[in-house]
């Protein structure tokens, strides 16, 4: 298990660190968000997850994509806007989706998606599968009008789906106790009537655990939802390659505990030497296949333009 846990956090880490390294030469044709710190939190979640079960989520994308097994080639030629993308090059990084992984699609607007997996896991209790659904989003976006109405629909009809909070206290530059006078998103959820559940920055095997047990628990005709609040911190700015502590919001003092509290290292240290260095290198040799992939693919057709979309 903990060689599953350093490949796929390696994976994303990685993955993320070319991504801002090419993003300058505008190869990468969309605004990108990068999880760099938070990746341990898609971790955790989809290693406790079947390849049927579902995952919705937010513009910050990368890490549940790959978590949950969406096709890296694909990813990585969506960015580069080119037609062999998992969004045939038309959506970018804030609009990834493999429904053939369970991805089941990004949306750029906040709290969106948290109504489509309640919607998704209503679907499944009355097809009477025994699929779990996960709802992936942001600190932020426990402050949508939907969040709520959401919650409470999948309490009322006891829904198999797992809500999951990554708390990086920040919406964009403002902090979430200048925007909430009750900023504590475990209490919002059991005022739904939804057992919640914080988990601490980095501990990736203490989640894991927890959605598995939960994920059992609900596949064997058990109740859900459930909620965790899953606090982390976003190492880059909010979108884009760079470190942003010159904006005045935050500073590297408030960032460093966080950055020594780093799931990498910790789960790396309990691998052998030589498992780490032959996943990394099985890694390295995906990424770079991945990049040689979305380089050489051609750019959508004009035609494309007009396909896909819903009109009359
Ligand atoms: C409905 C809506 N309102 C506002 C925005 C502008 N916006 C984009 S990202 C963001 C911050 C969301 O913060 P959070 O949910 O905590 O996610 P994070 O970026 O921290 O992962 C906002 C307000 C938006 N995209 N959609
Ligand atoms: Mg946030």
């Amino acid at each position: 298990m903990n060689e599953r846990i350093f490949r796929s956090l390696y994976r994303i880490r990685r993955v993320e660190e070319e991504i801002a390294r090419i993003y300058p030469t505008d190869k990468i044709k969309s605004p990108v968000h990068l999880s760099i710190g938070q990746e341990w939190i898609a971790v955790g979640v989809c290693e406790a997850l079947r390849p049927d079960d579902t995952v919705f989520g937010s513009y910050r994308s990368h890490a549940y994509y790959l978590a949950k097994g969406g096709d890296l080639k694909k990813m990585f030629a969506e960015l580069y806007g080119k037609a062999t993308g998992c969004a045939k090059g038309k959506g970018g990084s804030m609009h990834l989706v493999d429904v053939a992984h369970g991805v089941m699609g990004a949306s750029a607007v906040v709290g969106t998606t948290i109504p489509n997996a309640v919607g998704y896991a209503y679907a499944m209790k009355l097809q009477k599968r025994k699929n779990v659904v996960v709802s992936f989003f942001g600190d932020g976006a426990t402050e949508e009008g939907v969040f709520h109405e959401s919650l409470n629909f999948a309490a009322l009809k006891e829904l198999p789906v797992i809500f999951v909070c990554e708390n990086n206290f920040y919406a964009i530059h403002t902090h979430i106790s200048r925007r909430q006078k009750a900023p504590n998103p475990c209490d919002k959820a059991k005022a739904h009537g939804i057992v919640a559940e914080q988990i601490g920055d980095g501990d990736t095997q203490r989640l894991y655990n927890r959605i598995n047990a939960a994920a059992d628990l609900m596949r064997a005709g058990g109740s859900g939802p459930y909620f965790f609040e899953c606090l982390t911190y976003r190492w880059k700015e909010h979108v884009g390659p760079n470190e942003d502590f010159d904006l005045g919001y935050r500073s590297r003092q408030e960032a460093s505990p966080w950055l020594e509290r780093d799931a990498l290292p910790r789960i790396e240290c309990l691998l052998s030497a030589e498992a780490c260095s032959r996943l990394k290198t099985e890694v390295e040799e995906e990424i770079s296949a991945a990049i040689r992939f979305a380089e050489e693919s051609p750019y959508p057709q004009p035609e494309e333009l007009y396909m896909d979309v819903i009109g009359d």
